[in-house]
């Protein structure tokens, strides 16, 4: 488990203490061990057995701490003048006027020293509540002190002293004690109106729930108004009695037969009203475009520039080697792991850290191709909004769409992390890449002064990136041949490596300045990385490790109920086998789709049940961190299913899922930056901190928090969330990193969902319009297709045009009956003079010759003058 440490706004303000005054001698010291007095006044002090780690606590700069045997030391260095140069302490401890409180701990020093320890002000004139000198030796001794806290304070601090000495030291102290005072009422956040709906809005034909805090048993009246107050709508609630996960009484209503659009609209029950939303066809169209925009915000490597981003969010490139970065372009090993040095730049940083890690980078790329990827199978998926000129990044008019070359920016990374080939380990990828030490917040990415590390080669890690460079490898063919072909190579590598290695696992306890990101199962990462290898190379191999898998066939571990994640990744695999055309057998295409729908079909259930509506009700009903990333997992589950099947009760519960994470929710909270009225906007990150530092932007637009984690492993939500009911364990605070933080492996699903949201458009059942007969012979090197278009619908369409996207090379030459063109894979065939009209129940043919290389599948996803058009063949 790690924790972060070094809170450098605290630790700032701590550099005064000087001022501090008046010394009181003389406590109680016993010997260590001794029985302690039953105390049952509330603990003030967060993690004082630094069993969690290093946090809250923190030190001046020249004493750094670290845990060792339990206990939290610090090297204190020779020469400073004052007890007061080297401290360590914790802040944000609340004290009431007249409570009395016991401060105890046990100490030692490797050189015998007075420190004082006291408890007193943050903040000038560090006014004391204790003051104490203490002798501490070699010999553990425990310390006991009293007080009555003289004034309110809602953050006090308690410090241990510990300078002034001739000789260097190392300090340690343990099980610190601060006991007093009357317990905090039970956690009641402010959560605005008891009527939750989705703060964006709903889709015109689409379900349209909400729920409704309240502790009457019966029915209540709600109803549904227009911004000018007028009355579209009522009906009376449907009591759901208590909602096991926030522990809250609720009724929900349902709206769904409104389906005229408009705005501002809101919910009015028992005289409360919700916070205002829209009804409408276009609601998502910029949640797809700002979470996907997420990513090239947090790229390492590059100047994220002022002229694609704004001037708020701009910013020098971080981890360049330009002074005081130490640049991840020439990077070491930690210290025994390897002899070798490597250029690992670019990438993503992960989260609120700057760290890089193969293996949550994996899953985060992976689910931006498939994005992309969905695109070129699903006909209800729309590639415009994807492509080349349609992101916000650099790579503009390089005839490659913007989501994979967003992509790219984290593949060359993730494979610039392979062991190079003659090294001990080739071909496996180093696990991670981070700063030696956790930094402070706020710290920009050029700023990070810390030496970064590469961690040892993992099996995870060579799997992720041999899943995904294998996935790369069919995606770029059409785009970038040589890329395609770098990645495969990559990825067969990878694989023969991991197969070598199948069971080197990552250190839990690496947790200092990164994440752990540890994994002691990998078989899903075999399954995922076989299943790509197989879609990509057709090789029968890969097919029968896909098909050997203990997991094949087993919905619940491929799709656990509480949802895929970083270290549960087969769900990935289980996908692209289902959507993705390759050679399986019928036999062995519906056990792959079975899984995709059964587990569909579960999470389709939990949303229906919820009162809320979340497609997440994982088997322990505990909410985890990141919980919000496993609601958007189950989403892109359920709408891979309703994309398989057509089956509403599917798309109903991604939907449901955007609602609950846009405000129809426990909380009142939209988890979203900038959607909604109540979105959240102090999530945990390095730049993106104005909560500290006014001067820094708000998180990015379209970002999504983690979300309710009853864990509440930080100290601030310890300190305010303590009791809380599982939904509503989280805070939008930027110290909350347990509850609030924001990564590449969340924003990654929410850019799945949000095009698939966007993709529905108005929410009404795909009509079949018009449909395409699709007609190719083939031989070595080229084709002959015939194409029929007919139109189902009732509109004449003139004049009309056909657009499709080939998966694959293949190169039209001669054509017949259209004018068809092509760029790259997009093709798009037009009437010409005498044959514009395409009236309905009328059909138009064209034919084209062309030449093809490599792996060819018909397109089977067509778009007429941007309607869908179903296919016949
Ligand atoms: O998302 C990760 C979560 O599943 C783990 O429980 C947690 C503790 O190991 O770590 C989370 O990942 C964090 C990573 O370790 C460091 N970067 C920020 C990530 C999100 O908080």
């Amino acid at each position: 488990m790690f924790r972060r440490s070094g809170r450098s706004r605290r630790v700032r303000l701590l550099l005064g203490v000087a001022a501090t005054a008046g010394l009181l001698a003389g406590g109680l010291v016993a010997p260590a061990g001794a029985a302690e007095p039953v105390d049952e006044a509330p603990e003030v002090i967060v993690n004082g057995d630094f069993s969690a780690g290093t946090a809250p606590w923190w030190s001046t700069a020249n004493s750094p701490v670290a845990v060792s045997d339990g206990r939290l030391c610090a090297d204190v260095p020779a020469g400073t003048a004052n007890a007061w140069d080297a401290i360590v302490g914790q802040s944000g401890l609340a004290l009431t006027a007249g409570e009395g409180y016991t401060l105890s701990y046990t100490a030692t020093s490797t050189v015998p020293v007075t420190i004082r320890a006291n408890v007193q002000r943050a903040t000038e004139p560090w006014t004391t509540e204790l003051a104490t000198a203490q002798p501490v030796g070699t010999t553990a001794e425990r310390v006991t002190e009293t007080f009555t806290a003289g004034a309110d304070h809602e953050a006090a601090q308690l410090v241990f002293q510990i300078g002034g000495g001739a000789e260097a030291l190392t300090f340690c102290v343990d099980d610190v004690s601060l006991r007093g005072g009357t317990a905090p009422p039970p956690y009641e956040p402010d959560t605005g109106s008891p009527v939750r709906v989705n703060q964006v809005g709903y889709l015109t034909h689409g379900p349209k729930g909400g729920t409704f805090v309240t502790g009457e048993t019966g029915p209540q009246v709600w109803t549904l108004d227009s911004a000018d107050g007028t009355r579209l709508a009522g009906g009376t609630t449907t009591p759901a009695s208590v909602d096991t996960a926030s522990r809250q009484h609720v009724h929900t209503f349902d709206f769904s037969a409104v389906t005229t659009p408009g705005e501002g609209y809101t919910v009015t029950v028992a005289g409360e009203k919700s916070e205002p939303f829209a009804i409408g066809d276009d609601l998502y169209a910029s949640l797809r475009t700002d979470a996907l925009a997420y990513f090239h915000h947090n790229r390492s490597g590059i100047e994220i520039d002022a002229d694609i981003v704004g001037e708020q969010y701009a910013r020098p490139a971080g981890h360049l080697g330009v002074s005081p970065n130490q640049g991840d372009n020439d990077v070491p090993c930690q210290p025994g792991v390897c002899d070798y040095r490597l250029n690992a730049a670019g990438g993503w940083y992960d989260a609120g850290d700057h760290g890089k890690y193969v293996v949550n980078g994996g899953i985060s790329v992976a689910q931006l191709m498939s994005t992309f990827e969905r695109t070129l199978y699903e006909e209800n998926a729309d590639a415009g909004p994807l492509g080349d000129g349609a992101l916000r990044l650099p790579e503009h008019g390089n005839a490659t769409p913007d989501i994979l070359d967003e992509a790219r920016w984290e593949l060359e990374f993730l494979m610039r992390m392979q062991v190079p080939a003659g090294k001990p380990l080739a071909g496996m990828a180093h696990h991670k890449l981070h700063d030696k030490e956790w930094t402070g917040l706020p710290t920009r990415p050029d700023r990070d002064p810390q030496p970064r590390e590469l961690h040892p080669p993992t099996t995870a890690a060579t799997l992720n990136l041999a899943a995904t460079a294998a996935q790369c490898a069919r995606l770029f063919q059409v785009y970038d041949a040589g890329f395609a072909a770098q990645c495969r190579e990559a990825a067969r590598t990878a694989w023969t490596a991991a197969k070598a290695h199948p069971d080197i696992l990552a250190d839990p306890q690496d947790g200092t300045g990164g994440g752990a990101y540890n994994d002691n199962d990998v078989r899903d990462e075999f399954y995922w990385a076989a299943a790509e290898l197989y879609l990509t190379t057709g090789e029968d191999a890969y097919r029968q490790e896909v098909l050997r898998s203990p997991l094949h066939g087993d919905t619940d571990a491929v799709f656990p109920r509480g949802g895929m994640s970083w270290g549960s990744v087969a769900g990935l695999g289980a996908l692209n086998l289902s959507t993705v055309p390759g050679k399986l057998s019928a036999d062995q295409l519906t056990t792959v789709r079975g899984m995709v729908t059964e587990a569909a079909d579960g999470y389709a259930a939990d949303s229906a049940r919820a009162a809320y509506g979340l497609p997440y009700a994982p088997d322990d009903g505990h909410f985890v961190w990141g919980s919000n990333s496993q609601v958007a997992n189950n989403m892109v589950v359920l709408g891979s299913a309703h994309d398989l099947t057509g089956r509403t009760a599917y798309r109903d519960a991604v939907l449901r899922g955007m609602d609950y994470l846009l405000g129809r929710n426990a909380l009142n909270q939209s988890y979203i930056t900038g959607y909604g009225e109540r979105d959240s906007r102090n999530q945990h990150h390095r730049f993106w901190a104005n909560q500290l530092d006014p001067a820094l932007p708000h998180p990015a637009p379209g970002s999504l928090a983690g979300g309710p984690n009853d864990a509440i492993q930080d100290p601030v939500a310890q300190a305010e969330l303590r009791g809380c009911a599982p939904s509503m364990c989280y805070i939008d605070d930027i110290e909350s990193w347990s509850t609030n933080e924001i990564t590449i492996n969340w924003n990654a699903p929410l850019a799945w969902v949000a095009s698939y949201v966007d993709d529905l458009g108005s929410g009404a059942p795909a009509r079949a319009r018009c449909e395409v007969t699709y007609t190719s012979h083939r031989w070595d090197g080229g084709f002959t297709t015939q194409v029929v278009v007919k139109n189902t619908g009732a509109l004449t369409i003139r004049p009309w045009r056909l657009d499709w996207t080939f998966a694959d090379q293949q190169r039209v030459t001669d054509t017949w009956g259209a004018d068809v063109r092509q760029s790259g894979p997009r093709t798009t065939a037009e009437a010409l003079g005498w044959n514009l009209t395409l009236a309905p129940g009328g059909t138009v043919r064209f034919g084209f010759n062309g030449r093809s290389t490599g792996l060819v599948n018909d397109p089977r996803a067509f778009r007429l003058n941007d309607r869908a058009c179903g296919t016949t063949s």
